[in-house]
C-alpha cells in the first residue's frame, strides 16, 4: 500500500467509525465528522505534539473541538491513536481513553465515547464542549496561559513551554456572541500561539446559512487582527498542511483558517444538506457511502490492518520524541533553576506553594468597616504575591471590582508583557469566563470579576466550570440593592438562588471583612470546584470576633455566630452578606426585650450541606422551627432552611433606584423589622 493509500485509509476509518456509532447509537452526528476527517488527520498524524502516551504532558499542543457535536472526530482519533487514561490524580492508569468497546457504546451509559467531548470524563478532551462558542472562547483562555508560562519559566536554551493551540469550529461558533468577544481579544492580544479552523460548510439544522449568516467571517477576522487564510477544498491534505504551517511560521497573530467542506461528504444523497448534521443516515444511505469511500459495506467498527500503526508512526512517534526531549530538558532544568520547576511540578497537581497564606490581613472590629469587595482586593493583593501562577482581572470594572493587583511588579497582561498578570478582559463578561477555564485547564489559578448582575453574561461558562470540575474564581461585587441609585437594572435578585442551582460550583457570600478572608482561605485549597464570591459594594461593619464567634466558621458553610444565653434560643436569625449585621442587631434588641435568639452566619449553601448531618443540626436543630431568613435577594430556595413555620425577608420583585438605606427601609431589611418578624413568629408581639 502506498502512503497516499494508507493514509486514505485512516482518514475513512474515522469517517466510517463516526457513521456506524451514530447509526448504532440512533443518535448523534455524523456529516461533520465525514467532512472534517482530513483536518482531523492532518492536525493529529501531521501537526501536533501530543503523545498519545501521556495525554497530560505540560507542553502538549492543545486541541479543541469548539463544534462538540462532531465529538466522534474526537473518539474516533483518541481511539485510533490509543491514546491512554489518566486519572484525577494525574496518574497513568496504562489502558486506552476510548475503547472500541466505547464506541460501539457512543452516547450509552458510562461509555467513554459520550455525545459531547467531557473533560475530566475522557482523557485527551482538553475542555468540555457542546455549548457552541465556549470552545473556541476557551481556547483564547489556553493561548494567554502559554503565554504566561513561557514568559515566566522559559530560560536561554530551555524552552519549557512553547506549545500551539488549535481549535476547530462550526458556523454555530461563528455566530455566537461569545467566539467574537473571544476573537477581539485574541486579536488585540496578538495571540500566535492560537490557530481557530473554520469549519465552513454554509449549513446549520434549519438549513443553509444564507437564511441567517451572510457576513463576510473573512474580513471580521482581518478586522480583529487576525492572519486569515483559505484552504478551498478539506479533502486537500497539503493545503491544511500548508495552512498550518503558516500559521506555525506567523508572528504576532493569530491564525483563522476558513477551511470550505461539504457536511456529510460522500453521501449521496445527503452531501451538503441539513439532514447530514443531527440524525443517523439511515442503513442504505450508509452502505452507499462505503462504497463512495471504497470501504467494505457489510462491516461496521471496522480498524483494517495497518491503521493503528499508520498513527503510532505518525503523532505516536512525533509525540513520543517531542515528549522525551522534553523530559531530558526539564531534568537540567531542575537541576538548573530547581524553584522554578517545583512551581510547574506544584502547579500540575493543583497544589499551592508553601506559604500561600502567609501575610493574609486581619480586620479589628470596627463598627464602620470596610466594604466586602475592599477586603477582598487586600486579600487578593497578598494572595497573589504568594501564588505566583495567581492571575485574572475584570471585565473593565478592575477599579471597581477592587480586583486590580496593584503591587510592584504585578503588570498588565499585554502582547508585549506576556508576564503581566493583571487580565483585561474588556467588556466581554462570557468570553472572560470562558478564558478563566481555559487558564485553569492550563493549571493556572484564573479569576475574573464583574458587577454580580452582569454574572448573568458569564453564567453559560461558569457553568463549564462547574461540569469541568475547575478551581476557576469568579469574584462579583455589588452584589444586592448596595448600588441603589443605579436601580433594578443593577440590583441583583434572582442570581443567589441562580448560581447556588449550580452542581458543584461553592457560592460564598461572606458578612464581613474576616469573613472575606476566610472565604479565600477555602476557596484557595479547592482543587476540583469552582467557586463563585459574592462581595458588598458598601462598607460592612467588621464584627467584634472576641463577642460573636471567629470567622473560620466560614470553612463549614454556616455557623452559629451568636446565640442566646444557655444555647437555648426560641428563634434563629439565618442571613449572609450584608444581612448578617442586621440579624445581629436583631439579635440585641431581642435580648433586651427578654427574647433568646441565634444568628446563623451563613455564607455558603453548598459548603454547609457538605457537613455532616450532626453539624448541621447542631446550627439549625430540628425542634427549632421558629426561623427566620434574610438575605437582600430571591426568597426561592430559602424553605428549605426556614421550613413551613419560618419567615424569609428577602426580594419577591425587582428593587428600585433611590438611596441604599431608603431601600433597605422599602424592602423590609432593617434590624425592627426583623424584631417585628420573630416576635410575630413567636406570637410575642
Ligand atoms: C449555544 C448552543 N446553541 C444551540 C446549540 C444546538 N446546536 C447544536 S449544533 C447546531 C448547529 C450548528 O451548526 P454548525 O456549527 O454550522 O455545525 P455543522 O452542522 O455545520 O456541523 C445547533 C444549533 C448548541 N449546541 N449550543
Ligand atoms: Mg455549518
Amino acid at each position: 500500500m502506498t502512503d497516499e493509500e494508507m493514509t486514505q485509509l485512516a482518514i475513512n476509518t474515522i469517517r466510517t467509525l463516526s457513521i456506524d456509532a451514530v447509526q448504532q447509537a440512533k443518535s448523534g452526528h455524523p456529516g461533520t465528522p465525514m467532512a472534517l476527517a482530513p483536518l482531523i488527520y492532518t492536525i493529529w498524524n501531521r501537526v501536533m505534539r501530543f503523545d498519545p502516551e501521556d495525554p497530560i504532558w505540560p507542553n502538549r499542543d492543545r486541541f479543541v473541538l469548539s463544534n462538540g457535536h462532531a465529538s466522534m472526530l474526537l473518539w474516533s482519533v483518541l481511539h485510533l491513536t490509543r491514546t491512554k487514561a489518566v486519572n484525577a490524580n494525574y496518574e497513568r492508569l496504562g489502558h486506552v481513553s476510548v475503547s472500541l468497546e466505547d464506541i460501539r457504546h457512543f452516547r450509552q451509559l458510562d461509555s467513554k465515547a459520550p455525545g459531547h467531548p467531557e473533560y475530566h470524563w475522557v482523557s485527551g478532551v482538553e475542555t468540555t464542549t457542546g455549548p457552541l462558542g465556549q470552545g473556541v472562547a476557551t481556547s483564547v483562555g489556553m493561548a494567554i496561559a502559554q503565554k504566561w508560562l513561557a514568559h515566566r519559566y522559559n530560560r536561554p536554551r530551555f524552552d519549557i513551554f512553547d506549545y500551539n493551540v488549535y481549535a476547530v469550529c462550526g458556523d454555530g461558533c461563528l455566530m455566537e456572541g461569545i467566539s467574537s468577544e473571544a476573537a477581539s481579544l485574541a486579536g488585540h492580544l496578538g495571540l500566535d500561539n492560537l490557530c481557530w479552523i473554520y469549519d465552513n460548510n454554509h449549513i446549520t439544522i434549519e438549513g443553509k446559512t444564507r437564511i441567517t449568516f451572510t457576513e463576510d467571517v473573512e474580513a471580521r477576522f482581518l478586522a480583529y487582527g487576525w492572519n486569515v487564510l483559505r484552504v478551498g477544498n478539506a479533502n486537500d491534505l497539503e493545503r491544511i498542511e500548508q495552512a498550518l504551517a503558516i500559521f506555525r511560521k506567523t508572528k504576532e497573530r493569530p491564525t483563522f483558517i476558513v477551511l470550505d467542506s461539504h457536511i456529510g461528504y460522500g453521501s449521496p444523497h445527503k452531501q451538503d444538506t441539513a439532514a447530514a448534521h443531527g440524525e443517523p443516515l439511515g442503513d442504505d444511505e450508509v452502505r452507499l457511502c462505503k462504497r463512495a469511500y471504497g470501504w467494505p459495506e457489510d462491516k461496521t467498527f471496522l480498524v483494517p490492518d495497518g491503521v493503528y500503526q499508520h498513527f503510532a508512526a505518525g503523532v505516536g512517534a512525533r509525540g513520543a520524541e517531542t515528549r522525551r526531549k522534553w523530559a531530558e530538558l526539564f531534568a537540567a532544568y531542575r537541576t538548573e533553576y530547581p524553584d522554578a520547576a517545583e512551581e510547574i511540578e506544584l502547579m500540575q497537581r493543583r497544589e499551592l506553594p508553601s506559604g500561600w497564606d502567609r501575610n493574609l490581613p486581619v480586620f479589628a472590629a470596627d463598627p464602620k468597616g470596610i466594604a466586602g469587595r475592599d477586603a477582598s482586593g487586600k486579600t487578593l493583593n497578598v494572595l497573589a504575591q504568594n501564588i505566583p501562577w495567581l492571575l485574572g482581572g475584570s471585565a473593565d470594572l478592575g477599579p471597581s471590582n477592587k480586583t486590580t493587583l496593584n503591587y510592584e511588579g504585578a503588570g498588565d497582561f499585554q502582547a508585549d508583557n506576556p508576564g503581566g498578570k493583571n487580565l483585561h478582559f474588556g467588556i466581554r463578561e462570557h468570553a472572560m469566563a470562558a478564558i478563566i477555564n481555559g487558564l485553569s485547564l492550563s493549571k493556572l489559578r484564573g479569576y475574573g470579576a464583574s458587577f454580580f448582575i452582569f454574572s448573568d453574561y458569564a453564567r453559560p461558562a461558569i457553568r463549564l466550570s462547574a461540569l469541568m470540575e475547575l478551581p476557576t474564581i469568579f469574584i462579583f461585587t455589588h452584589d444586592a440593592m448596595g448600588d441603589g441609585e443605579d436601580g433594578p437594572t443593577h440590583q441583583p435578585v434572582e442570581h443567589l438562588a441562580s448560581l447556588r442551582a449550580i452542581p458543584g460550583l461553592v457560592t460564598l457570600r461572606p458578612a464581613d471583612a474576616n469573613e472575606v478572608i476566610e472565604a479565600y482561605r477555602y476557596i484557595m485549597q479547592l482543587r476540583h470546584e469552582p467557586a463563585v464570591l459574592v462581595l458588598s459594594r458598601q462598607p460592612l461593619p467588621t464584627l467584634d470576633r472576641k463577642k460573636y464567634a471567629p470567622a473560620s466558621g466560614v470553612a463549614l458553610g454556616a455557623y452559629v455566630l451568636a446565640d442566646a444565653p444557655g444555647g437555648d434560643p426560641e428563634v434563629v436569625l439565618i442571613a449572609s452578606g450584608s444581612e448578617v449585621i442586621l440579624a445581629v442587631e436583631a439579635h440585641e434588641r431581642l435580648f433586651a426585650d427578654g427574647i433568646g435568639s441565634r444568628v446563623v452566619s451563613m455564607p455558603s449553601w453548598d459548603i454547609f450541606e457538605h457537613q455532616t448531618q450532626e453539624y448541621q443540626d447542631s446550627v439549625l436543630p430540628p425542634s427549632l422551627v421558629a426561623r427566620i431568613a434574610v438575605e437582600q435577594a430571591s426568597t426561592f430556595g430559602w424553605e428549605r432552611y426556614i421550613g413551613k413555620r419560618g419567615r424569609m425577608i428577602g426580594m419577591k420583585t425587582f428593587g428600585a433606584s433611590a438611596p441604599l438605606k431608603e431601600l433597605q427601609k422599602k424592602f423590609g431589611f432593617e434590624p425592627d423589622q426583623i424584631v417585628a418578624a420573630a416576635k410575630e413568629l413567636l406570637g410575642k408581639n
